[in-house]
């Protein structure tokens, strides 16, 4: 085991200048399983003095220039290296991801396989990924255009997918020749420690991978303030990644933000019923709703409304909810206690809203779940595109429901939207479906499918889910500077003021 014991994960907490190191003031945090409320981790908690020396030390690392200035394909010898030991410790990283977030082991061992992918995307691309020859009409000056290492990077991470959304990040900017400091979320902070830890062991040089723990009030705010730090990639609530803007304007430090969504899912009356009700279901429900790309908001043609929604709440009230760990389990709890008491404001505030509740609306009643913070699938039927339940983010699992007659309609619902991170539209016809897709404001559009990604696509948002794409070659420019030289290999005189 990687992280087999309190004291283990105690020490471990955070990593300066590739050693594990305790923090100034030895502040601690236990960790919780919100499948049953135990403490399953105490763990260091960084204050400002930490998150300086952090940084200092990636800054170090970078000034140095080692880093930077390897080979692009030793590079992704490491990230190689990084993926083959995450494919050894499988097994238990996905435990640890499981007790820590609550979801279920099969989805924990997916996010694994995605981050091994994500690895191996990055250690293939960034060789292949040329500078760029410019004509500039002169045949004595060479012209290219090259990329860079941006410099020293903060990554700071949510809770609901913690080893996938870090590594999203510490990919490809490794991989670029940048150092960095992480923040994986103050909730789920062990599957980061167990990933730093395998970094380690791969081989990356003291100082360019730097981890620390914290609040994101202290140690977040200590990382995008300080003008140390060149680029800030932050995935989270909308609220907080305004929060980083506001204090990365102050000394103009690049900010990448994925911030969630509200994400539509289109239902057309020739769609087909089984597969539709199977893509909204897992759209809305897997890992709780507690996924940034939830489809939580169907918007469905008014001809087959009533049977699909019957469908569908049917299906959803059969959805097993239970511990993570068991195999019987479909899916788990919500993140915390704190996190359920904002889900189920928001039931409160639909039913107050006027929506119909048909499903869910509570906790589950078998009393085995008592002490962890499930909460059922939820839908909420007839609900109207000003409804807060429709346009904020509950990141629960809280379907709405819509109804359309007519394409048009669909498409101005689709896009009613602050946010605009993902957005599903399902129909037989494939000229509907090619117009639809193409008239959604958002990142990603799945016709006839949802939810799945390829580490070889750009992922983001357009609108309040942020700006800046991760995975795929603009994930790559997101940690790189771009520079243009200019090469005169014959310099005369010839400016503006030879005749003077
Ligand atoms: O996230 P926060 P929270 C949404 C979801 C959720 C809401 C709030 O709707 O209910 O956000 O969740 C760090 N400076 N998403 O409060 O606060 C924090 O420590 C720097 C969508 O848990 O955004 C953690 O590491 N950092 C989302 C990270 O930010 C700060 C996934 C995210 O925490 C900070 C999660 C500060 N001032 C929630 N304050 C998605 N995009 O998928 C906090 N942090």
């Amino acid at each position: 085991m990687i992280l087999d014991s309190e004291p283990l994960l105690h020490s471990r907490a955070l990593y300066v200048e590739g050693k594990w190191v305790s923090p100034v003031e030895g502040g601690t945090r236990e960790i919780l399983n919100p499948a049953d409320g135990t403490a399953i981790a105490v763990v260091a908690e960084a204050d400002r003095t930490d998150v300086a020396t952090a940084i200092a030390a990636a800054r170090t690392a970078f000034a140095a220039g080692h880093w930077p200035a390897t080979p692009v394909t030793e590079r992704a010898e490491l990230l190689v290296r990084i993926a083959e030991l995450l494919d050894t410790h499988r097994d238990e990283i996905a435990r640890i991801e499981t007790l820590d977030t609550g979801k279920t082991l099969s989805e924990s061992h997916t996010d694994i396989d995605d981050v091994i992918a994500v690895f191996r995307y990055y250690a293939r691309l960034a060789p292949t990924a040329a500078d760029r020859l410019v004509d500039t009409g002169n045949p004595e000056v060479i012209s290219r255009v090259v990329h860079e290492p941006v410099g020293v990077c903060a990554l700071i991470a949510p809770w609901n997918y913690p080893l996938l959304q870090m590594s999203w990040k510490i990919a490809p900017a490794l991989v670029a020749g940048c150092t960095m400091v992480a923040k994986p979320s103050e909730v789920t902070p062990l599957s980061t420690i167990a990933l730093v830890e395998l970094i380690d062991r791969a081989g990356a040089p003291p100082g360019v991978v730097n981890l620390v723990q914290g609040s994101g009030g202290v140690v977040g705010a200590a990382l995008t303030d300080n003008p140390d730090v060149d680029l800030i990639s932050f995935t989270g609530g909308a609220a907080t990644g305004a929060t980083i803007a506001r204090t990365a304007a102050e000394h103009i430090t690049r900010v990448a933000l994925e911030l969630g969504g509200k994400n539509p899912h289109l239902v057309f009356a020739d769609a087909d019923h089984d597969t539709a009700v199977d893509a909204v279901l897992t759209g809305a429900f897997l890992h709780s709703g507690q996924v940034c790309s939830a489809g939580t908001r169907l918007i469905v043609e008014e001809s087959i409304a009533d049977d699909f929604v019957a469908e569908l709440a049917h299906r959803a009230a059969r959805i097993r909810v239970g511990p993570g760990m068991d195999p019987a389990t479909r899916t788990g709890p919500l993140v915390s206690e704190e996190h359920r008491a904002k889900v189920e404001a928001y039931v409160a505030l639909g039913i107050s809203e006027g929506a119909t509740l048909i499903t869910g609306g509570k906790r589950p009643d078998d009393p085995a779940l008592e002490s962890g913070s499930f909460y059922l699938p939820t839908i909420f039927d007839h609900c109207r595109s000003d409804m807060r339940i429709v346009q904020e983010e509950t990141f629960g699992p809280l379907l709405t429901v819509e109804r359309f007659t007519t394409e048009a309609e669909a498409i101005t619902l689709g896009n009613d939207t602050d946010y605009g991170l993902a957005a599903g539209v399902r129909t037989t016809d494939p000229s509907r479906g090619e117009r639809v897709v193409r008239a959604l404001r958002h990142g990603t559009v799945w016709l006839n499918d949802f939810g799945y990604y390829t580490p070889a696509a750009e992922w983001g948002g357009y609108g309040r889910s942020g700006n800046g794409r991760e995975l795929g070659p603009g994930g790559l420019a997101e940690y790189q500077e771009t520079k243009h030289i200019w090469h005169n290999t014959a310099p005369k005189a010839g400016g503006w003021f030879t005749d003077t």
